[in-house]
């Protein structure tokens, strides 16, 4: 039995000046840096978009950011471009520490967006991280970064649902907060079983 860190997407873009910047997205980095040396393991997630990707309300005449659309697996929040492979806000942030494990790259596919770092947003395409876990017999996780609503609710909801006890560290995330998203954030958790540990 092990534990693991998992850090979700503290990428420029969503820091303040990024693309996709959530409010203190930047304020999260200290904290993980010194919460890194408590865990046996560490893992970055990185949302890594092609050009063009679907979840851009650019590819979506008519669209803007932050309407929905309807994909093939359900609803999707269509966002400004962001965290286009290779780009400087895909980056980590400048300051975050990545003597990490295992970095995971997520929302690679032109067609399906990916907020969980386990499963794309059909639910059901794996991103492998679950077959990862298991095989270096990590039980335990402990999520933070950005942003608190999406990327990282889907992942807790999936590690849960997987079996992982997980917890996620509320001092260590900041959201975006789209009509209502942090409360429902906090209670779709809460009913999977995440241990939410209060800012
Ligand atoms: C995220 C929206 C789009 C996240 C990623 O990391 O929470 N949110 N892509
Ligand atoms: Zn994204």
């Amino acid at each position: 039995m092990s534990n693991a860190l998992i850090v979700i997407d503290v990428q420029n873009d969503f820091c303040p000046g990024g693309a996709l910047a959530v409010p203190e997205g930047d304020a999260v980095v200290p904290v993980i840096n010194a919460m890194m040396d408590q865990f046996d393991s560490v893992i970055l997630t990185q949302d890594w978009h092609p050009a063009g990707h679907s979840s851009f309300a650019s590819s979506h005449p008519g669209k803007a950011p932050y309407e929905l659309t309807e994909m093939f697996y359900g609803a999707q929040v269509l966002w400004p471009d962001h965290c286009v492979q290779g780009s400087a806000g895909a980056a980590f942030h400048a300051d975050l520490r990545t003597d990490a494990d295992l970095i995971l790259r997520k929302g690679f596919r032109p067609a399906i967006d990916s907020y969980s770092a386990f499963f794309e947003n059909d639910r059901r395409t794996p991103t492998g991280l679950e077959g990862y876990l298991r095989s270096r017999g990590i039980t335990d996780l402990t999520l933070v970064g950005l942003a608190t609503d999406f990327c990282v609710h889907y992942s807790a909801v999936d590690a849960a649902r997987l079996g992982f006890g997980a917890t996620v560290a509320l001092g260590a995330c900041r959201g975006i907060d789209l009509d209502g998203s942090m409360v429902a954030a906090s209670e779709a958790m809460a009913t999977a079983g995440v241990t939410l540990l209060p800012a």
